[in-house]
C-alpha cells in the first residue's frame, strides 16, 4: 500500500469545532464505559412529552430485542417543527432549489408548520390512524417532507420508495408493507426530464391489488401539470385537500419505541427487507450526529444531496437538521445540470456552510476537470462530507483540494440504512484525516474485526466488520419479519451486528471501510442485491440461469456484470442484449441497469450445483490470472469459454 498522507485537524478548525480531540476521547471512553448514563444524558437533547425512565434494554443474543427510552413519549413532528416555533418561527427550515435554477422556494419553520398540520388533518380526514403505513412516491420537492413529517404527526408508519424505482418494485414495497395510502406527484422533474410517478402509482396500485392489497387513496401533488389518468373516488389532488381543512393539529403522543417508517433495502438474498426504524432512539441519534459530525452551529446553511427516498434523506435531510432547528436544501436536481458546475452555483447561490455528497458524484465531477469548480468561490464552506461507499483516495484529495481549496475538513461517514446514522466517521475539530478512512466511531458505536470463523481480531488487522453493543438508531426489526431480522445481522456471529461489510484497521486503530463481504453490490451507491437482479434476468422468457457480480467501475464505483444463459434453442446477439437490460430496468428500475452482459453457454458450478461467484468475480474484474483452483468444478472448461468470451475484451 501506498504511503497514507496525514492532513492534520487544521487550528481553524479546532477553534469553531464543538468537539476537539480530548472530548471526543473522553465523552467516548465515557459512552462505551456507562452506556446507559451517557445516553440517559444525551436523549434529553429532544423534548419529550413523558420523560423515558428506562434508557437502555438491548440484546444480541436470543431472543434478540432492542428497546431504547422505551417508557418515554414524544413526537417526531413536534421535535422537528413545533419546538422550534417560540425561538425561531420565522427562521428557513427548508430550501427547495429546482431542477431548474431558475426556480426555488424558501420554507419557514412557522410555513412548515401549518403545511404539515393540513396534511395530518387531509390524512387523519381519510381514515389514516397511528400505526397505519403509508407509501411516499415523491420527486424532492418540499411536499415530499411534508409528507414524511405529516405521517409521523398523526403516528403514521411512512415508507418511502425512491422515484426511480419501477411499478414493480413500488407494487412489491405497497403490498410488503400493506399500505393503503399512497403519495406522489403527477410527474418527477430531473436533468430537464420528466418521470411519470402518476403513471407508475396508477401501475403499481393495479399490480398491488392483484396481491389483495387495495390501495384506497392516492393522493397527488401537482408538479408539472402534465397529462396523467385519473380514478374518481380513488385519487385527490394535494392542493385541493390541503386547502380544506384546517391549518391546526395536536401531534399523537407516540411511545419512543412505536415505529417510524420503514425503508426497504437489498440484502445477499431475496427481497427487499423492510427495515424499521422507531421513533425517540432514531430522532436522538440522527440529531446527535447531524449536530456533531457535520460540527453543526446555529444558523449554519446545511445541503445533503441525497435523495429522500434514501435513508441519508431521511436522517440527514430531513430528521436530523430538522430536529436541530437548521436550515436544510432540498434539491431537486442532478449535478451536471444545466452545467457541471450546479453543485458549486447552488452552493453560491445559498451560502451553504456544510455540503456532504456522495463519492459517485464527487469522481463523475473530477472527471470534468477543475475549471467548472474553480469558476465558483464556494467560500462559505466549512465542511465537506461523503457517504454511501468507500471513496478512493484520488478522488478524497480532489474533493479536499479543489472543491474544499485544501482548507476545508472532510467527514468520510459510514453507516447504513439499518444502523439509522453515522456509526464510523471523523469529527471536524477532533480527528486528523487520512483520505480514504471513516476514520473512527462516533460515541456508544463499539466496531469489532472479525475473522471467517467469528475469532476476534486485536490491532492492526483486516477482517468482517461487527458492532458489539447497540445503539439508540439500530433499526429494530424487519418489518413483519423478525425472524429474518435475526438471521440476517445477528446469526453470523452469534451476540453481534454483523454489518456485511469487510474493514482494515490500522496501527492508529483508523477504520478503512473495504466494501460489502456479501452478495450485495454497491452501484452509484445504491445498493442492489446480486440476487435481485439475478431474478429480473431469469423473469424473462428467454432465459434458463443468470449470475450478477460487481466489477470496479471508475465513476459508479462498482458496475453491473451479467453472465446469462440462454434456452436452449436461444441465440445471444446485441438486440437480446439490449432487450435483457431494457427488461431488468423495467422489473427493477433505472438504477439496476445492466453495464455488461455477456452470454454464457454455461456457469461455472460445483458438483453440488453451487455457482462459484468467486471466478465470475475475476472474470468480470479481468483478472484471468487469479482464478484460483478450478479443479472442484463440474465442467472446468466452461471457465475457458467465458475468459474467450468477455464481454468487451480490452
Ligand atoms: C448510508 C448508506 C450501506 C452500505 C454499507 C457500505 C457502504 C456507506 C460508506 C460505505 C465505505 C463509507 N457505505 N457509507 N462504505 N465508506 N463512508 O449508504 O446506507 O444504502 O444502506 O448502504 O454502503 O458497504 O454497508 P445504505
Amino acid at each position: 500500500m501506498s504511503e497514507v498522507h496525514v492532513h492534520k485537524v487544521q487550528p481553524a478548525w479546532r477553534e469553531r469545532a464543538l468537539i476537539d480531540n480530548e472530548t471526543y476521547q473522553k465523552w467516548y471512553a465515557e459512552s462505551v464505559a456507562d452506556p446507559e448514563r451517557f445516553w440517559a444524558e444525551h436523549g434529553k437533547r429532544i423534548d419529550w412529552f413523558k420523560p423515558y425512565g428506562k434508557v437502555k434494554n438491548t440484546t444480541f443474543d436470543a431472543p434478540v430485542s432492542i428497546k431504547w427510552f422505551e417508557d418515554g413519549e414524544l413526537n417526531v413532528s413536534h421535535n422537528c417543527i413545533d419546538r422550534h416555533l417560540a425561538t425561531r418561527g420565522d427562521h428557513v427550515a427548508i430550501i427547495w432549489e429546482g431542477d431548474d435554477p431558475a426556480e426555488d422556494r424558501k420554507i419557514t419553520y412557522r410555513e412548515l408548520h401549518e403545511q404539515v398540520c393540513r396534511l395530518a388533518n387531509v390524512l387523519k380526514k381519510h381514515g389514516v390512524r397511528r400505526g397505519d403505513r403509508v407509501t411516499i412516491y415523491m420527486p424532492m420537492i418540499p411536499e415530499a417532507a411534508y409528507a414524511m413529517l405529516a405521517c409521523t404527526r398523526v403516528g403514521a408508519v411512512h415508507s418511502v420508495v425512491f422515484g426511480g424505482f419501477s411499478p414493480d418494485s413500488l407494487a412489491g414495497r405497497i403490498v410488503d408493507a400493506e399500505s393503503t395510502f399512497v403519495i406522489t406527484a403527477d410527474e418527477g422533474l430531473r436533468g430537464g426530464k420528466a418521470i411519470p410517478l402518476k403513471e407508475n402509482t396508477d401501475k403499481a396500485v393495479d399490480i398491488a391489488a392483484r396481491h389483495h392489497v387495495m390501495v384506497k387513496n392516492v393522493l397527488v401533488v401537482r408538479r408539472t401539470g402534465g397529462r396523467i389518468g385519473w380514478a374518481d373516488g380513488r385519487d385527490l389532488w394535494y392542493h385541493e385537500e390541503t386547502a380544506a381543512v384546517s391549518a391546526d393539529n395536536e401531534p399523537e403522543r407516540m411511545n419512543a419505541e412505536d415505529p417510524l417508517f420503514i425503508l426497504y433495502t437489498s440484502g445477499s438474498t431475496g427481497k427487499p427487507k423492510g427495515v424499521l426504524h422507531t421513533s425517540g432512539g432514531y430522532l436522538v441519534y440522527a440529531s446527535m450526529t447531524h449536530q456533531y459530525v457535520f460540527d453543526y452551529h446555529d444558523g449554519d446553511i446545511y445541503w445533503c444531496t441525497a435523495d429522500v427516498g434514501w435513508v441519508t434523506g431521511h436522517s440527514y435531510i430531513l430528521y436530523g437538521p430538522l430536529a436541530n432547528g437548521a436550515t436544510t436544501l432540498m434539491f431537486e436536481g442532478v449535478p451536471n445540470y444545466p452545467s457541471v458546475s450546479r453543485f458549486w452555483e447552488v452552493v453560491d447561490k445559498h451560502k451553504v456552510n456544510i455540503f456532504y455528497t456522495a463519492p459517485t458524484a464527487i469522481r463523475a465531477l473530477m472527471g470534468a476537470g477543475d475549471a467548472p469548480v474553480k469558476n465558483t468561490s464556494r467560500r462559505s464552506l466549512r465542511v465537506l462530507g461523503s457517504v454511501g461507499e468507500p471513496i478512493n483516495p484520488e478522488a478524497w484529495e480532489w474533493y479536499f483540494n479543489v472543491v474544499g481549496d485544501g482548507n476545508v475538513p472532510i467527514v468520510d461517514t459510514w453507516w447504513q440504512t439499518e444502523t439509522g446514522g453515522i456509526l464510523i466517521t471523523p469529527l471536524p475539530g477532533a480527528t486528523d484525516l487520512k483520505a480514504g478512512s471513516a476514520t473512527r466511531p462516533f460515541f456508544g458505536v463499539q466496531p469489532q474485526l472479525v475473522d471467517n470463523e467469528g475469532k476476534v481480531l486485536e490491532g492492526a488487522t483486516d477482517g468482517n466488520l461487527c458492532i458489539v453493543d447497540s445503539w439508540p438508531g439500530q433499526m429494530r426489526t424487519v418489518y413483519g419479519d423478525h425472524e429474518r431480522f435475526v438471521q440476517t445481522y445477528f446469526s453470523t456471529y452469534k451476540g453481534k451486528y454483523f454489518t456485511g461489510d469487510g474493514c482494515r484497521r490500522d496501527a492508529d486503530g483508523y477504520y478503512w471501510i473495504t466494501g460489502r463481504v456479501d452478495d450485495v453490490i454497491n452501484v452509484s451507491g445504491h445498493r442492489m442485491g446480486t440476487a435481485e437482479v439475478e431474478s429480473a434476468l431469469v423473469s424473462h422468457p428467454k432465459v434458463s440461469e443468470a449470475a450478477v457480480v460487481g466489477y470496479p467501475h471508475d465513476i459508479k464505483g462498482q458496475g453491473i456484470y451479467c453472465y446469462v444463459t440462454l434456452m436452449a434453442g436461444e441465440q445471444g446477439s446485441d438486440e437480446l442484449r439490449k432487450e435483457l437490460v431494457a427488461h431488468v430496468r423495467k422489473e427493477i428500475g433505472a438504477i439496476a441497469s445492466p453495464d455488461k452482459l455477456q452470454f454464457a453457454p454455461g456457469l461455472p458450478k460445483t458438483r453440488s450445483g453451487k455457482i462459484m461467484r468467486r471466478i465470475l468475480r475475476k472474470i468480470a474484474e479481468d483478472d484471468f490470472g487469479a482464478l484460483g483452483d478450478t479443479s472442484t468444478l463440474a465442467d472446468p472448461a466452461v471457465v475457458d469459454d467465458l475468459v474467450t468470451n468477455r464481454q468487451n475484451k480490452k
